[in-house]
Parts: structure tokens; sequence; C-alpha cells
């Protein structure tokens, strides 16, 4: 058996075997142009195939996340002690490679921020005006994306109304989370074997609807297939990923599947990603809908409200399977 010595400074930090090159016959992200006539069924083909896409062609304007993009390597280029100043997250404010409440570790640092409506929760600490502002003008924009890509789910599946899985997550009473990444260069990979990764952020599903992933031109994000082999994502700095949730997966009934991801550490270049992730109001029931089963056919879960999964869920490690409780 090889032991590999890991450098000090990655001492609480998983190691990872990097994909096999060219792991799959697989063609590419999937890519959807919400505005095309087909765009309601290209995005169920993809939520089937693979739970997850890129949505080209968006109509966001990139000022509004370049902006972002720039506020945020400003505000992880300032000293420690100012940023630990709106810390430790808990589970919302600034984080340093500690993700969650039960011990998983990454190689990063974020700032976890709760929304209101459409703008960041009051209750949230946002250590500058200009970085407050910048994540509100993202969070519209990318709870816009993740609206018509629940309008476009039901519409795929012949659900009607058109909006009802997207009311969920429009609901006055939502919880909508949004978090700033940002993936320090690790130099240390390099005393690794080439096969070895860092991980960045744990292989996990997202609890919620779906998520919505914006990332600068730095690779790292990883996606499982459902055969279980994993595969790259490029970074594309006009595009916007969409990945398939937990609540989502319930909703359908097993239809559409959550999709397993991770982020791997860059030994030179940072990465930074934003992400809004759609989750109802604690009280929503998430239990499939009824125009999806069909006579005789049964929940595959047993009903729980997102106030329950959510408090399942922050007992959880990271990686754990947090649906299979709720199987019947
Ligand atoms: C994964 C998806 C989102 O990033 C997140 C994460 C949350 C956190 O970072 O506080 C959790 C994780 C995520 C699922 C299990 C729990 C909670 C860390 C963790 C170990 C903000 C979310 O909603 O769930």
């Amino acid at each position: 058996m090889v032991v590999l010595a890991k450098p000090p400074a990655l001492d609480q930090i998983s190691l990872l075997r990097s994909p096999e090159p060219g792991a799959a016959n697989f063609a590419g992200v999937p890519a959807v142009d919400l505005s095309s006539p087909d765009a309601a069924l290209a995005v169920m083909d993809a939520c089937e195939r693979f739970g997850f896409f890129k949505i080209v062609n968006h109509g966001v304007p990139l000022d509004v996340v370049d902006r972002l993009e720039a506020e945020s390597v400003r505000f992880f280029a300032s000293p420690q002690a100012e940023k630990d100043a709106s810390g430790p997250a808990n589970p919302f404010g600034y984080g340093n490679k500690r993700i969650g409440r039960n011990g998983d570790m990454g190689w990063l640092e974020y700032i976890l921020l709760a929304v209101d409506h459409a703008s960041v929760s009051k209750a949230s600490p946002v250590p500058s005006s200009s970085l407050l502002d910048a994540i509100n003008e993202c969070v519209g924009a990318m709870r816009g994306l993740a609206k018509s890509v629940l309008e476009a789910v039901a519409e795929g599946l012949g659900v009607a109304p058109r909006d009802a899985l997207s009311r969920m997550v429009t609901d006055a009473a939502s919880d909508q989370v949004f978090r700033v990444n940002h993936y320090p260069p690790c130099p240390l990979l390099q005393l690794l074997p080439d096969s070895c990764s860092v991980t960045g952020f744990g292989e996990h599903t997202d609890p919620q609807l779906v998520s919505v992933l914006r990332s600068n031109g730095t690779a790292g994000l990883q996606v499982a297939l459902h055969d279980g082999r994993w595969v790259p994502v490029p970074p594309d700095r006009d595009a916007f990923i969409v990945i398939v949730g937990d609540s989502l997966q319930v909703l359908t009934n097993g239809r559409l599947k959550s999709v397993r991801h991770r982020v791997v550490a860059n030994s030179f270049k940072p990465r930074v990603s934003m992400i809004y992730f759609a989750g109802p109001a604690p009280a929503q029931w998430i239990a499939p809908l009824p125009q999806l089963l069909g006579h005789g056919e049964q929940s595959l879960y047993r009903d729980f409200t997102w106030g329950d999964y959510k408090k399942a869920a922050y007992r959880s490690r990271l990686g754990d399977n947090r649906l299979a409780p709720f199987h019947i």
C-alpha cells in the first residue's frame, strides 16, 4: 500500500483521485437557450439525462456578474482580520475552510447569505455596501433564471399551472441562499502525484430544488453522471450552470435526480464562483406533484416539509445521502 504524506497545510482536507482522463464518452455539458421555442424540452432532457446543464444566451448582462466577481476578489484579498469580522459562518457569514457544522473541510473561503424575497436578508452580515449591491444585483438575475428553469421543467413534465414549481421558490417565505466561494490556488498540489487532487468543496448534492452557478475562468467543478463516473465541467464565464437538487427529485418522484458534484483545487489559479440556491418556504410539503403520479402510483418518499429536510441536512455530513432516510 502506498501511504501519501500530506503537506501539513492539507492535514484536514481530503485528497481525491482525479477523474480518469477522458472518463466518458460524455459529449460535454448540455447547453440550453432558455429563449428558444423548444427550451422546455431541452431543459427536461438535460435534467433527466444528466441532472445539470448550462444556460447560454441567458440575457443577464455580463457586467452584473463581472462586478460581483471583482467585488468578491477585492473582499477575499482583504486582511484576514477584516474577513474574520464577518464570520465565522454559522451558517451565514464568512467561512474559511470549514463547511457546515459537522467537521467538513475544503480548500476554500466563502460568504454564505440568506436571501429574503430578492435581496440579501438584513440578518446576514455582508462586509461592504458595494459588495452587497453587487450581490443583490446577481441575486435578482439568478433568481430569475431559477424561476424560468422551474417553469420550463413544469412545462416539460406537462404539469399545470406553469408556475407549480417556480412559485415554491418565489413565495415570500421561500428559503433562498446565496454563496460566493473563493478557492485560492493550492501550490502544495505540485508535491502530490499527478493522479491526486485536493478537495476544494467535497462531493454532495444540493438540498434545494435547483441551484444556479456562475464561475470565473478557472476549472474545478466536477459532476457525477448517473452511472457514477465523474466528469469535469469546463469553466464558461458567459454561462450559468443549473444543478438539480434533492427537493426537485422528490417533487418529481425520482423522475429527475439530484446530482452529486464537487470542486477540486487548482495549483496556480484562484477560482471564484457564485451560487444561488432556490429553496421553498419552511412549511412547504416536499412530495411528488399529484399530476405526476400515475393511477395507483405511490410516492417513493415519505412526506416531509422543507423545514424538516433542512433541519436534517444541517445535522448531516456534506457527502451523506440526505434523501436516503426519507425513501420508503
Ligand atoms: C450544500 C449546498 C449549499 O452550499 C448549502 C450547504 C450547507 C452549508 O454550507 O452550510 C451544508 C450543505 C449545503 C448540505 C449539508 C449541510 C449544510 C453544509 C452541510 C454539511 C448552503 C446548503 O444549503 O446545503
